[in-house]
């Protein structure tokens, strides 16, 4: 028996519909059980989520936090959390091993481009909780299963469920006992083959992507997928990037950005749009710190003042570790209100065009002419906006406005960069394209030190679509795949993640291969997301850790335990390597080095080519040749990708190398050859009165659905998930003081409303109307109607919410 058992018997019973599943009717609110057990918990003094982790010890604490971002505090939390894995002996060794340039495991824990000077030991606080919670040396294999049925599993907590270790098996729902039991692998396989093989259509099975999924798996089941005739392939992308890629394409012909870190390394002045990076891209910091001490200019645009946005003991100096001395990481702070960052750049281009008129240089007139299209109408756009509405739709006063527009008049160089503050919004394909439509204004577009720059978020998402994981793939795409793979792939787009979720639900999707993630608590909507999967014939997830997904299954389901990226991958020709591409499109190899946590583990790659051969035993493809060496899939991929030319050998080199991204060569492949302005009208973001806009968003402690502790050190909290940061006018408004329960009640575009009841109320420096809190608690509050009609990305920054004390008086 491990510790969480004791903590399982003191936890309050669950509160929220997490994998409960019970079959759920969108129109109704949520059921009342649910509402009322999460009072009773608090009433218990234990105001705490099941979905959250473990009973905190001791009450919750808010107490602002006033130091620098990483330094000790982050080489302590480091160290516990070593102790904790049981991992401090191995850790160390594995770390040094991370992102290293001569064969080491790229760092599964963000998409941040690696050091590429190779100076530094180039990992962070957060790299190392990731790496260490893989290598752990915990393990869930038969035993384990026989003792728990899946109705008790569903009773606990996720982070009781990921913290019982690593998987070590194939495992099969064997409903007449409620357990999973172990099944060979060959028989998993001929399972997932019969049932696909059944199907009357491809189209009944969706096969999602967690981005942390290497290149050359990526490529095998993009093509198992293909080859049995769908494009159904829903990615975490369509939760957290779709907007960037659409908007991108759109208006430079690339789907990703252009600036990489030599870029950061030269520029005149930053612009840091709604990322929370001394948590989710912590490597960051070293690049802010470094452009401070150059003396640029650093604009953090956000309506929290993260601490990246303030300063940081950069981790891998040791001086600055050891006296203390922190660089700052901001020169000024925008606190937008939410979704107002796209009239904070309307306003700058605006102020940028009314300058021009005396100022010829605050525009870049002749890059305009040469490589952009639509400017005219654009420049209308903005003269035909006026200030209040700037000034009310941002949340930021005129001069705050012209204070941002002379930072970026004054720079010869700007980088733009963004993470989901921009994109998980209605309107976040119109706000990428403001970016777009800013830069090109002053020709910061395929130059050094200038450009867009996204950061994106798991280690490999990027590359994910690059190699072929996206539902709407182009023609040209389909035809190369077509001619090097001997294929007939279809033409029709496929489902994303809402569309999948809602044709499980209407019975149209009846198996759901989820390689890597956790889908039932990374989308929207928890309890219709749980009633869509438990509607399917099959649920098959590929995974390193136990999870909710495992829970909500479908009427048969599989666990597949598959290799982590730190450890070795032997095949017939010897151990393996894979590629990566991080946010700034650098591709290169990495290498586990740890010996695998159970003999039973398969390689993705093998887990893939298993299913396809059973699914598709004609198939001309030699999907067991492929496993055993992946450079073969390298020199298919080599044939059918852009810019993949020679991949063999140039992902050798010391770095890997850059996929070429014509927009930085000022190459645009748009319908007009030309960079596109965007001339959108500003959305109305303002909450109606009485209601408030809620951001969903990672605590410090956490990976995604990974909850690792109830901390969140950086905005001063602990031993507390299931709260509220609201503004004090706002909650003075509402008679709410700090820690008060209070209930949180959202309603959807359809007019259905969502509950959370017993969350905490925290006095927050976040402009008035706005709320923020935690994913993925809160995704039972986002609708699964309510998605971008631009991107389909679900609205997790922009959930419309009212907030008022918790009904019965505590
Ligand atoms: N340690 C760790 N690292 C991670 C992850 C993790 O969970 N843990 N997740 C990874 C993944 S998949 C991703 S996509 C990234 C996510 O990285 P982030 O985008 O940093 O993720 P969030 O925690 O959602 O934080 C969003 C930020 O946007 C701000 N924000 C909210 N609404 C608005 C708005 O309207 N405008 C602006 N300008 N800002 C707004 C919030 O205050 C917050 O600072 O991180 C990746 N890296
Ligand atoms: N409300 C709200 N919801 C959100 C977001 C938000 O900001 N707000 N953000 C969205 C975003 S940006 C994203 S990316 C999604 C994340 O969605 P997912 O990618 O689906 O979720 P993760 O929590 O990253 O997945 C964790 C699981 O991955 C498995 N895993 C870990 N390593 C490996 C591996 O090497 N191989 C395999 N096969 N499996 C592995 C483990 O079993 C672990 O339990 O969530 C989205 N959901
Ligand atoms: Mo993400």
């Amino acid at each position: 028996m491990n510790d969480s058992h004791g903590e399982q018997a003191r936890r309050a019973p669950r509160a929220d519909g997490h994998g409960a599943g019970e079959a759920h009717d969108p129109t109704a609110p949520r059921d009342s059980r649910a509402a009322h057990d999460s009072r009773a918990a608090h009433d218990s003094g234990a105001a705490h989520d099941p979905a959250a982790g473990p009973a905190p010890e001791g009450g919750p604490e808010f107490h602002p936090y006033h130091h620098p971002a990483a330094g000790w505090g982050a080489a302590n939390s480091v160290t516990r959390f070593l102790v904790r894995e049981g991992a401090l002996a191995s850790g160390p060794r594995a770390i040094r091993r991370m992102n290293h340039e001569d064969g080491g495991f790229d760092c599964p824990g963000c998409a941040w481009p690696d050091d590429t000077k190779g100076l530094h030991l180039d990992i962070c606080e957060n790299g190392i909780k990731h790496v260490t919670w893989e290598l752990t040396r915990k393990r869930v294999g038969r035993d384990f299963f026989a003792a728990h049925t899946v109705t008790e599993l569903s009773e606990w907590s996720d982070r009781d469920l990921e913290s019982q270790g690593r998987l070590t098996e194939p495992m099969v729902y064997d409903p007449e006992s409620d357990h999973y039991v172990p099944i060979r692998w060959q028989q998993a396989f001929d399972l997932v083959g019969d049932v696909l093989r059944g199907l009357d259509s491809p189209h009944q099975a969706a096969y999602y992507t967690s981005g942390r999924l290497g290149n050359e798996a990526t490529f095998l089941y993009q093509l198992m997928a293909r080859e049995l005739g769908t494009n159904n392939l829903p990615d975490c992308s369509n939760m957290c990037h779709e907007a960037s890629g659409r908007a991108l394409q759109a208006a430079i012909g690339t789907g990703k950005g252009t600036a990489d870190l030599g870029d950061w390394e030269r520029t005149d002045a930053l612009f840091v749009f709604g990322v929370n990076a001394a948590s989710n891209a912590p490597r960051m910091l070293t690049a802010l710190a470094a452009a401070y001490q150059r003396g640029a200019q650093i604009v953090h645009v956000n309506p929290l003042v993260e601490a990246a946005a303030t300063r940081t003991i950069i981790p891998h100096d040791f001086l600055q570790m050891a006296t203390f001395r922190a660089t700052p990481t901001s020169t000024r702070n925008l606190q937008v209100r939410i979704g107002g960052d796209m009239a904070l750049l309307r306003g700058m281009a605006k102020a940028i065009l009314e300058q021009s008129d005396s100022d010829p240089k605050a525009v870049d007139q002749e890059f305009i002419d040469r490589h952009t299209v639509h400017f005219a109408e654009y420049r209308a756009r903005c003269e035909a906006t006026d200030w209040a509405e700037i000034e009310q739709q941002s949340g930021l006063s005129r001069a705050e406005v012209l204070a941002a527009a002379r930072i970026y008049r004054e720079a010869d160089r700007t980088i733009m960069s963004w993470c989901l503050g921009i994109t998980q919004h209605e309107h976040g394909v119109d706000t990428v394209r403001e970016i777009v439509n800013l830069l090109l204004l002053r020709g910061n577009l395929g130059r050094e030190g200038a450009g867009p720059s996204p950061v994106r978020g798991h280690s490999n998402v990027q590359g994910n679509r690059t190699c072929g994981i996206d539902h709407r793939p182009s023609p040209e795409f389909l035809d190369r795949l077509a001619e090097v793979c001997a294929i007939h792939p279809p033409r029709a787009h496929g489902l994303d993640t809402v569309a999948t979720i809602k044709a499980m639900h209407a019975g149209t999707v009846k198996v759901f291969v989820g390689m890597g993630g956790n889908f039932a608590l990374a989308a929207p909507d928890t309890p219709y997301t749980a009633a869509a999967l438990r509607s399917c014939e099959l649920t098959v997830q590929v995974s390193t850790k136990l999870n909710r997904s495992h829970l909500v299954h479908g009427r048969r389901a599989l666990i597949l335990p598959c290799l982590g990226r730190t450890e070795k991958d032997h095949q017939a020709a010897g151990v393996q390597r894979t590629s990566v591409e991080d946010s700034m499109s650098m591709v290169h190899l990495s290498v586990g080095m740890k010996r695998p946590a159970s003999p039973d583990l398969l390689s993705e790659p093998a887990i893939i080519a298993g299913m396809a051969r059973a699914a598709l035993p004609d198939s001309t493809t030699p999907w067991e040749w492929y496993v055993e060496d992946y450079d073969r899939i390298r020199d298919t991929m080599a044939q059918v990708l852009d810019g993949f030319e020679d991949f063999n050998r140039r992902v050798r080199l010391p770095l890997g190398f850059r996929i070429k991204q014509p927009a930085r060569e000022l190459v645009f492949r748009t319908p007009s050859g030309r960079a596109e302005f965007s001339t959108a009208p500003l959305p109305d973001v303002i909450p109606a009165p009485g209601t408030l806009a809620l951001g969903t968003m990672r605590s410090h402690d956490q990976w995604n659905t990974t909850i690792y502790s109830h901390d969140d050190r950086y905005r001063g909290i602990k031993n507390l998930r299931t709260l509220i940061f609201m503004n004090g006018d706002d909650l003075r408004e509402r008679g709410i003081e700090q820690f008060d329960p209070v209930d949180i009640t959202s309603t959807a575009k359809d007019g259905t409303q969502r509950h959370l009841t017993g969350y905490l109320a925290i006095p927050y420096d976040i402009p008035r109307g706005c709320a923020a809190g935690y994913m993925p608690e809160m995704n039972v509050l986002c609708a699964l109607g309510d998605y971008s009609t631009q991107s389909d990305q679900p609205l997790m920054k922009h959930v419309r919410i009212t907030v008022s004390p918790a009904r019965g008086g505590e």
